[in-house]
């Protein structure tokens, strides 16, 4: 994927997809503050953008993201991680983004950069892609959403296993635990996940936030509240002009033409 720009993050648009190439492949796309802020600052303007309906994350061949800068992390200490926020400043703005969000991974996504793709909504992976946290190495522990994110994806067994041994899990694997959402081809990455994106973006804006918003419950919350919450979506989506549009174009024998509101 090209892009327009030199910065730890690459901004660029195709239609209404917005595509943010994470870029400091020396360092496998290590994550950094300058790069979480970017991205979370890109992540924030797209999903502000009445232009944009569906965001897609990616890195390089070799790497969706090798995990956190441990150069910058070794010098941190106990009471700079507390006082300065690290993971609530820049590290979960992903959350609030309510637009669909995919994350396109060849490469290692390890650490830090296998929890910014579980935090994404769907996850593309090439056949090249490797996931894992391995912190365990460093004496550390996935501290990003990892160890609540991991075991909710592939269950405690598996997710114990991961982080407890620090291995690597390739995409085949990742796609059978429920990891991915696809495997592709590694050279078909980029047409895949932004095909798929393409589509996406083409549904009505307020309804895919909708529906992402009902699925994070499901994610995070009890069945009762999600089913609650569910169908107050449901009603709200009768106080939508595109689903009126959706539904007349459909009897119509027609494609519809969504105003996103
Ligand atoms: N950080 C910094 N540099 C990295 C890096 C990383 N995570 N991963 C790779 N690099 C650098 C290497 O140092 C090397 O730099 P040079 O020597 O060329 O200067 C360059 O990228 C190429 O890497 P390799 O030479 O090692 O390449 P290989 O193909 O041989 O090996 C590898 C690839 C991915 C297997 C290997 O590089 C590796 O094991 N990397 C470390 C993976 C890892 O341990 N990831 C977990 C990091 S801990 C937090 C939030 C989240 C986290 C922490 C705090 N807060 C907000 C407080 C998350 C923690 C983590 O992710």
């Amino acid at each position: 994927m090209s892009a327009v720009s030199e910065s730890p993050v690459l901004v660029r648009r195709e239609g209404r997809v917005g595509i943010l190439t994470l870029n400091r492949p020396q360092q496998l796309n290590a994550l950094n503050d300058a790069l979480m802020d970017a991205l979370g600052a890109a992540l924030l303007a797209f999903d502000a953008d009445e232009g944009i309906g569906a965001i897609v994350i990616t890195g390089s061949d070799k790497a969706f993201a090798a995990g956190a800068d441990i150069a910058a992390m070794a010098g941190w200490t106990y009471t700079e991680v507390v006082r300065d926020q690290f993971i609530t400043r820049n590290w979960e703005t992903l959350r609030q983004v309510r637009k669909p969000v995919i994350a396109a991974v060849a490469g290692f996504a390890l650490g830090g950069g296998c929890e910014l793709a579980l935090a994404c909504d769907i996850v593309v992976a090439a056949e090249s892609a490797r996931f894992g946290l391995p912190e365990i190495k460093l004496a550390m522990l996935p501290g990003a959403g990892g160890t609540q994110r991991l075991p909710r994806a592939i269950g405690k067994a598996k997710a114990m296993d991961l982080c407890l041994s620090g291995r690597l899990m390739d995409a085949a694997e990742a796609d059978r635990l429920g990891l991915v959402s696809r495997v592709v081809p590694a050279e078909r990455l980029a047409d895949e996940a932004l095909g798929l994106a393409a589509t996406v973006a083409g549904y009505s804006l307020p309804a895919l936030m909708s529906l992402k918003a009902c699925v994070q419950r499901a994610w995070e919350g009890s069945l009762t509240e999600g089913i609650g919450y569910e169908r107050r979506e449901l009603y709200a989506r009768f106080a939508t002009e595109d689903a009126r549009e959706g539904m007349q174009a459909f009897l119509a024998k027609r494609p519809p033409v969504f105003q996103h509101r």
